[in-house]
């Protein structure tokens, strides 16, 4: 059974504010090109707008935290699934300290049952990045960021659903490389990364999911999909700028799309998923 729809229509957002500090200081798996800080801020301003005016979702957006260079990312620190929110550990020390601010945040939701990762098994980490939840299923990538013991808790605080373990080596998280198009359908790049996920997905898995392959950027297969009173919602990577993945999101039918480009913060890893939490209070 597909859970997706009424019980899990999301009604609010969790972001938060870009720490000055990121430019300089935050995780990058290849420090290449420079963050532009001033672009950042406008594409981040767009993405919660789109949240805030397009969709009209309640957006609750804290502060920034200059000691905490990755605080934008706020998909990390904490899996929300229905009413069950786990504040994870995440696999890299220095973004443990965002899961304060997170954990305070979501405590002031009386709806929601919340269980703390490090209180459960302190050996465990895992990032929110690598988790995706697909309506019917919880796949989740054992990378960098996330071990076997994060894995374990994942099992026990989501019990109603069958979690599933997909070996992650090239990327950062599993999300990096694919994310739900639509009910039953996974956008994933086509890089020797993303085939290994999908083999894995495609022998793991008891549903059947229908692939949607997109090509050309990093990140290209990273939107966020979202059901807002019944009606399917993709924010998805540029179509213009992006040619060969733009083609897959213009031949999505029947689904609301919105185009968002956060190419800044993608030169330190974040893409569209990692900017934002969504909850169904
Ligand atoms: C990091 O390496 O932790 C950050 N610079 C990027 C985190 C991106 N988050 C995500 O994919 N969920």
């Amino acid at each position: 059974m597909n859970v997706l729809g009424d019980n899990f229509a999301i009604k609010t957002v969790i972001m938060r504010g870009i720490a000055s500090t990121l430019a300089g200081d935050a995780l990058r798996m290849n420090d290449v090109e420079p963050v532009d800080m001033k672009k950042a801020m406008e594409q981040h301003e767009t993405y919660y707008k789109i949240f805030k005016n397009q969709l009209q979702l309640n957006v609750i957006v804290l502060d920034a935290d200059d000691s905490l260079p990755d605080c934008v990312f706020v998909e990390d620190p904490a899996v929300v699934i229905g009413q069950i929110a786990l504040v994870t550990t995440p696999g890299h020390p220095s973004r443990r300290k965002e899961c304060d601010a997170i954990l305070k945040t979501l405590q002031s939701f009386k709806d929601i049952d919340i269980k703390i990762m490090k209180h459960i098994d302190p050996a465990a980490n895992l990032d929110g990045g690598d988790v995706l939840f697909t309506g019917d299923e919880i796949f989740v990538g054992l990378s960098k960021r996330t071990n076997e013991a994060g894995i374990k808790v994942l099992e026990v605080a989501f019990p109603d659903f069958s979690v599933i373990s997909i070996s992650i080596q090239g990327s950062l998280h599993l999300k990096s490389v694919c994310t739900l198009g639509g009910r039953r359908k996974i956008l994933i790049g086509s890089d020797e990364t993303s085939t290994d996920v999908k083999t894995q997905i495609e022998k793991k898995s008891s549903v059947k999911y229908e692939f949607l392959e997109v090509k050309d950027i990093p990140c290209s297969a990273n939107s966020v999909y979202l059901e807002i009173d019944g009606k399917p919602t993709l924010i998805h990577p540029s179509t213009t700028k992006y040619p060969l993945t733009g083609q897959v999101y213009k031949d999505l039918q029947n689904i609301r799309k919105i185009e968002c480009d956060l190419s800044e913060l993608s030169k330190v890893d974040g893409c569209l998923t990692c900017s934002s939490l969504l909850l169904t209070v």
